[in-house]
This record gives structure tokens, sequence and C-alpha cells, in this order.
């Protein structure tokens, strides 16, 4: 089959919906753009757990903790998920993890933000789980067979975080004046940085439109952020806290809520790597991949035993 005609076949299965699977053909772009996105999505899940694994022991009740550890136990699982889905397009898991300790490789701004009190492990569990729920869902629909099973599995579980943040919240707030002035402190500093994880505006994006042609991505950045924002206001008002945006307000001829402008030039100085927590989060990153070095070589060192039987066997 000619060049020509792989291509056509390619995109006919775009356009018909027919999921593009690893041994079929796909132009390099693509591969390319999915190895891209899949693994800084792994490596997000993972430097994902550091800000909430921070506050397991801290946790206010026996019920709380094991929620907790649960659910940043569930993130590294992602990670894994998502790391095999990316190595089914040719590329070691080894590579994706050097790339990312060596500052090379990029993870969601987001997990760049200190996580300073418990109200904040209720604010990302709400926030920074529903913005990337948001996300998500649509990238069930993705065109890549692999990426889409983990998302359809991911997705399940992080709507358990969701409400398990929430819950927090709502505690919170429904509780003494203080624990409802450390709800609205964590609402103040988690609300810019949840926006800022869909990414710079479409006009910005360099990714968004040939990712949307061959739809990797099935809505844009801006289309995301507004559904995030407007499911999100009610949410706030029920817990009787304030958006920390003067210029919120509801337009009835559209149905949307209109927001403010995000801090670009934060955002891009946490991508850059002069976050708050980015120089922590690699180093807690490196020394977790040391300290886990016995475990990978008992884990080969056993797979290896188990092939040796069977060729003996
Ligand atoms: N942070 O052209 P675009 C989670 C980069 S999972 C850092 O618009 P694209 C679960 C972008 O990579 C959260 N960098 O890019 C959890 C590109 O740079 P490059 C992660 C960002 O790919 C919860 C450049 O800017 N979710 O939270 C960010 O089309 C709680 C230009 O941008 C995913 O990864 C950012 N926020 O769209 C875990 C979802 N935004 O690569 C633990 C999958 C943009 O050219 C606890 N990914 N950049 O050097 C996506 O949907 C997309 O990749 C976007 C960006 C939407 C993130």
């Amino acid at each position: 089959m000619t060049l020509v005609d792989l291509q056509k076949r390619f995109d006919e299965k775009i356009e018909a919906e027919v999921k593009i699977e690893p041994k079929d053909w796909m132009p390099d772009g693509y591969r390319k753009t999915l190895i891209r996105q899949i693994s800084q999505h792994a490596h997000s899940e993972v430097v994902g757990m550091l800000p909430e694994g921070n506050w397991i022991t801290r946790a206010p009740s026996l019920r709380r903790k094991a929620a907790l550890l649960a659910k940043v136990q569930d993130e590294g699982g992602h990670g894994l998920y998502l790391y095999a889905a990316a190595e089914t397009l040719g590329v070691s898991r080894e590579e994706l993890i050097d790339e990312l300790l060596c500052g090379k490789a990029k993870y969601s701004s987001i997990f760049n933000y200190p996580a300073l009190s418990w109200a904040d492990i209720g604010a990302i569990g709400w926030l920074v789980d529903g913005a990337a729920i948001m996300n998500q869902v649509m990238l069930q629909r993705t065109s890549y067979g692999p990426y889409s099973r983990a998302m359809i599995r991911i997705c399940k579980e992080e709507s358990f975080h969701q409400r398990q943040g929430y819950e927090i919240l709502l505690t919170l707030c429904r509780g003494s004046d203080e624990q409802k002035a450390m709800a609205q402190d964590s609402l103040n500093r988690w609300w810019w940085p949840s926006l800022m994880m869909f990414g710079p505006h479409d006009s910005e994006s360099t990714h968004s439109e040939q990712s949307m042609s061959w739809k990797i991505k099935r809505k844009s950045n801006d289309e995301l952020r507004q559904a995030f924002v407007d499911a999100t206001v009610p949410q706030a008002r029920y817990l009787g806290l304030t958006i920390p945006d003067p210029d919120l307000k509801w337009n009835e001829s559209t149905g949307h809520w209109e927001f403010g402008e995000i801090d670009w030039e934060e955002f891009w100085q946490v991508v850059k790597g002069n976050g708050i927590c980015n120089r922590q989060r690699l180093k807690d990153r490196i020394r977790a991949h040391e300290e886990g070095a016995w475990v990978r070589e008992a884990a080969m060192a056993h797979a290896e035993k188990q092939r040796h039987r069977r060729d003996v066997a």
C-alpha cells in the first residue's frame, strides 16, 4: 500500500470515528502529538500525588485519612495506565520518566502550587479534579484507542475524587467561622490556577487546531474552561463561598458566566519551571524514583524468573 493509500485509510477512520489502534499506520505527527500529550498527562498524575500526599499524615480523622490515601493511590494508578498507553506508541517508560526527572518534560502547572491547609485538600478534589474531569470526559472520545480506554476508567475514579473534595469543603463551610474562612482562603488561592489548567487561549494554543482535526482533542481549551466555570460557580454559591473574581457575571443572553482575565505571565512562569513548588516537586520525584529502584529491580528479577521457568517447562 502506498503512503497516499495509508493516509487515506487513516483519514477515513478518523472521519468515521473508528479508533486508531497501536498496530495501525498513523502519521508521524499524530504519533508524536499523542506521545507528548499522554506522557505529560501521565507525569501530571504522578506529580499530582505530591501536594495531597503531603497531607495523609495530617488528615483530621481516620475516615478522611483512608479516603485521601485511596485517592492519592488512584492518581498513581492513573499515571500507570497512561504510561502504558504511551508505550503502545513505541516509546519506553524509562525514556519518558527520564525526561520528567531531568526537567525536560512538562506536567500540569497546577501541581506547582502548595497545599497549605486541610481546606486545600478539599479545594484540590473539588477544583483540580473537577477541571481534570471536564477535560477528560471529552478525552474518552479521543481517536486513539488505548488513550480513550484509559480515560474511561480514569473518569469513573475522578468523579469520586471530586465529590470527596467537595464534601470536605461542605463540612468546613458548615463549621465554625474559622473553618469557613479557611475554605474561602483556599478557594482564593486555587481558583485561578485551576482555570490555567485548561492551557492558553485557543488563539495562543500551538497544538489545538491540529489535535482537534485528528480528534485527539474533542473540545478546545477555552470551551472546556468556560464549561468548568459554568459548572463550578453554582457549586461555590451552594457552599456560601465567593469566587475571587470581581469581573464574574452572569450573561443572560449567552447563558454563560463571564469571567476576568487569567494572569498569563504567572501561567508561563510556572510552565517554565519558576512556580512556587517546581523545584521541590522534581526533587521529590527524583528521590522517590531512587528509593524505588529496589522495587523495580525485584519486579524485573521476578518476571525474569517466571520467564525462565516457562522456558524450561
Ligand atoms: N500546564 O497548544 P496547547 C489531573 C503547554 S490531570 C503545563 O494548548 P495542548 C488529575 C502544552 O503542553 C491534569 N503546560 O497544548 C489529578 C504546550 O507545550 P508543549 C493534566 C501546559 O496539548 C487531579 C503549550 O503549553 N491533564 O489533574 C498547560 O493542545 C488531582 C501550548 O499549549 C492533562 O494532561 C498546563 N496547564 O493542550 C491528579 C489532560 N497547558 O507540549 C492528581 C490531557 C498547556 O508544546 C490530583 N492534556 N500547556 O511543550 C490535554 O488535554 C492538553 O495537553 C492540554 C493542553 C489541554 C493540557
